[in-house]
């Protein structure tokens, strides 16, 4: 009964669509229905009514849902599918939203197959599947109801894309679990009545006075997903009279801390203490208590989807997961993040983006001998993806950054590209790319 979704579902808006918790439940129980004898269903996560429906009726029928991003390329989107294997695509328009059946009269259970495969960027290679079980959306959902005291009589507001963790099991299985009611908005704005929003520091950064003053009178503001620049969290707290609350995590982890509103001391960096059952060390330490944040507990992923060897080399000997996120802990003040281990790892506007990946989108091109990918600061993103190119005969940057965008997905294109006549490389022939920057 893990993942069960609330007995009295609330309304939930997308964009133009309202479906009443009733019709929802309806149109949730008739996809459920067509989902029969299917283990694993691929979801094209458009930001519409359909993927919650869709969604929700994998989570009801015990089928894992594997989303997909609309805007992926077609070599992620044919990785994505190849590697899943599942057997149903849906789109939005295999999804009836005037359609009602009944839901389940027993709902799927821990028994069922995983909730969730929810790709995720590394340093090299295509993205790999990170299988989420429905313990695991559980155990993070409930954690954070607790931390924020989040119930039926929440209104919740966002306007993140539905294929990752934040917009979809926070921000879409939340609501569905707790039964708060649902807005999500085409772009980040003020929503009439909402009580909690959810949005990445680029969302938070792009709204004007005006609109941050229209949020004035819901109770939780929450940032999460990458670091939050303390001139965005003053802004937000200036006119909004709020203070931005931090939480944080990883696909592979789900929500592992989050901050109390009222309770901790915020500050722009401190991204709270860990949610009930989760275990949090800070491996290697220095003497200042800088160290690898690790975690344990029931949030954790089962692994990558049949990769194994990938799985193993994710946590410590000890059985710990690495997150390759480099912060201090202490019982009072929670977890402070300070950077990151990988630097082949970018994060764009909320997005995880994998250099390797890019870059072997880029060698793709015929005209492009030689690319790195590196990350630098973004007022905006947080950090932009820079492409090194060496070529072989001129080429416009306009073209490379479409060939990654068409390729892959539009999150993932360089904003910059910078055309060298030889990479700096090490004797054995790395790339040095701390001398690019
Ligand atoms: C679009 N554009 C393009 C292309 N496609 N330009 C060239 N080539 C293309 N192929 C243009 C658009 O027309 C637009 O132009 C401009 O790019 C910007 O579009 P916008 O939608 O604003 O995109 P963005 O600026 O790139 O995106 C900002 C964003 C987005 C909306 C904040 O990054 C976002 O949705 N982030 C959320 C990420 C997220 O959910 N992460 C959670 C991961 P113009 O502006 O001129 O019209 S889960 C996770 O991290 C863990 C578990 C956690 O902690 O949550
Ligand atoms: P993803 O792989 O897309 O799930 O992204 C996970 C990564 O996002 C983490 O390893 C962190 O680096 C980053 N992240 C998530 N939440 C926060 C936060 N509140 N502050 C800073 N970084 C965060």
């Amino acid at each position: 009964m893990l993942t069960a979704l609330s007995r009295a579902l609330a309304d939930v808006t997308v964009g133009e669509v309202r479906l009443a918790g009733a019709d929802l439940a309806g149109a949730v129980g008739a996809c459920a229905a067509g989902l029969a004898g299917h283990d694993r269903v691929a979801v094209v996560a458009t930001p519409t009514m359909q993927t919650v429906v869709a969604v929700a009726a994998g989570v009801v029928a015990g089928v894992t849902v594997v989303p997909v991003n609309p805007a992926a390329g077609e070599a992620e989107r044919a990785h994505v599918l190849a590697d899943s294997k599942p057997s149903l695509v849906l789109a939005d328009t295999d999804v009836d939203l005037a359609a009602r059946a009944p839901l389940p009269a027993t709902p799927a259970d821990d028994a069922a197959p995983p909730a969730l495969v929810v790709y995720t960027s590394g340093t090299t290679g295509p993205p790999k599947g990170a299988v989420l079980s429905r313990r695991a959306v559980a155990a993070c959902l409930d954690g954070l109801a607790d931390a924020w005291s989040w119930t039926a009589g929440d209104v919740l507001a966002h306007a993140l894309p539905l294929f990752h963790v934040h917009g979809l099991v926070l921000g879409t299985l939340g609501p569905l679990r707790i039964g708060s009611r649902l807005v999500r908005t085409p772009s980040f704005a003020p929503v009439d009545g909402a009580s909690m929003y959810f949005a990445v520091p680029t969302m938070w950064g792009r709204l004007d006075a005006r609109q941050l003053a229209d949020m004035r009178t819901a109770r939780l503001l929450v940032s999460g997903s990458a670091s939050l620049p303390a001139h965005v969290f003053d802004r937000v707290r200036e006119h909004s009279g709020h203070e931005l609350v931090e939480r944080y995590g990883l696909t592979e982890s789900l929500i592992v801390t989050a901050a109390r509103p009222g309770d901790d001391p915020r500050r722009p960096g401190q991204v709270g203490r860990p949610i009930t059952g989760v275990g949090l060390r800070i491996g290697e330490a220095d003497e200042t208590g800088l160290g690898e944040v690790q975690l344990t507990g029931p949030t954790l992923f089962d692994g990558y989807h049949d990769r194994p060897d990938a799985t193993a080399a994710a946590y410590t000997d000890d059985g710990w997961f690495r997150t390759g996120d480099l912060g201090r802990y202490d019982d009072r003040d929670g977890l402070r993040l300070l950077g990151r281990l990988a630097t082949d790892l970018i994060k764009t506007g909320g997005f995880k983006v994998g250099a390797g990946e890019v870059e072997d989108a880029l060698l793709s091109h015929p005209a492009v001998v030689e690319a790195a990918v590196t990350g630098e600061p973004d007022d905006d993103l947080g950090e932009r993806i820079v492409a090194w190119i060496v070529c072989t005969e001129p080429v416009d940057a306009d073209v490379l950054v479409q060939h990654v965008a068409t390729g892959l997905a539009p999150h993932k294109r360089p904003r910059d590209v910078r055309f060298v006549d030889a990479l700096p490389r090490t004797a054995m022939g790395k790339v040095q790319k701390a001398r690019l920057r």
